[in-house]
């Protein structure tokens, strides 16, 4: 019989309202600030903010290098503006993750990141953006721009997971989600609980989808992780009407079932919060998706040999 104690952690999804491209750094902190303060008066241990939680989504407008651009990345982290956000976490004994735009000025590096800090305060995980969506050059039929491909480099880290706050955590961003090796790397690490916070439009720029189909594709790709892989899955949007683009909601917690057991139910600052149970996973992870007993590697080569789908060559070449 699989062991089924239990190990529980109060998580809180902290979904964030739109950031304004004049709103200053100092006025954002003070929002995560207040969010981590009710997330702790609720009991949380461990708060998820967005993607890119310290600025608007500015891959959405294009930008020659040079100050103007700089000016959304952290060159430093903690820096002196984003400092409070430690201090509270060590002073409440709270963790979190947050996802923001990295400067390395030596080399000029870029990446989208994001952090794991634990309840004394200390940085014990980064993650750097994989599955970096968009262009790279300016798009004129686009009636807004997703330029993360011009700003970021390919993170270069690719899955890591850490033991901490009680678990095995991991981290990914946004359109990680949509790829089930994200997950799956995770997986394969024992990850108990995966963070991953999103700024998706609620509209597609490149042809008609209906919004629910959006969200639809935004939960099943997180609960799809959180069953196939035995976690909890935090996902945390940036929502609302931002520079001029809407931004879905739809922050949730997922638990191993893939069932979405808490969600956030406006495009504001919100927090959502659950009291999970790290152990909860361990019985998919013992049965159904016990990796060892039933995976089959020996068959899986080509989604590591390559990035695009080989489609038979003809009628009569077709592998079935
Ligand atoms: N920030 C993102 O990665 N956004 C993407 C795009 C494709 C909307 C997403 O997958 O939600």
């Amino acid at each position: 019989m699989p062991d089924i104690s239990s190990r529980r952690l109060t998580v809180a999804a902290a979904q964030m309202g739109p950031v304004a491209r004049a709103e200053p750094r100092s006025r954002v902190v003070a929002r995560l600030l207040a969010m981590m303060h009710e997330a702790h008066g609720r009991g949380a241990g461990l708060v998820v903010f967005p993607e890119l939680a310290l600025t608007t989504f500015f891959p959405r407008w294009f930008m020659e290098d040079g100050a103007e651009l700089d000016a959304f990345y952290e060159a430093e982290m903690p820096g002196p503006g984003t400092q409070p956000l430690f201090d509270t976490a060590a002073a409440l004994s709270v963790g979190f993750y947050l996802g923001y735009a990295e400067l390395i000025r030596e080399g000029g590096r870029r990446y989208n990141t994001s952090i794991l800090v634990d309840r004394q305060g200390r940085i014990v995980g980064k993650y750097r953006k994989v599955h970096l969506p968009g262009h790279s050059e300016y798009e004129p039929a686009r009636p807004w721009q997703h330029l993360e491909k011009r700003y970021f480099e390919v993170g270069d880290f690719g899955f890591p997971v850490w033991r901490t706050m009680g678990g095995v955590m991991g981290m990914a961003l946004c359109n990680d989600r949509r790829w089930p090796e994200t997950f799956r790397v995770m997986g394969m690490k024992g990850v108990e609980l995966v963070m991953l916070g999103y700024n998706t439009p609620a509209a597609n720029s490149l042809g008609p989808e209906p919004h629910h189909v959006r969200m639809l594709h935004n939960h099943l790709s997180m609960q799809a992780g959180a069953y196939q892989n035995g976690c909890w899955v935090i996902g945390t949007a940036k929502a609302g009407h931002e520079d001029g683009c809407d931004l879905m909601g739809g922050s949730c917690i997922i638990a191993p079932s893939g069932e979405i057991v808490a969600q956030a139910h406006t495009l504001e600052d919100e927090v959502v919060t659950y009291d999970c149970d790290l152990e909860e996973g361990r019985f998919n992870k013992q049965t159904i998706f016990d990796f060892a007993a039933h995976r089959r590697p020996e068959h899986y080569g080509i989604i590591t040999a390559q990035a695009g789908a080989t489609e038979p060559a003809g009628e009569d070449g077709a592998t079935l």
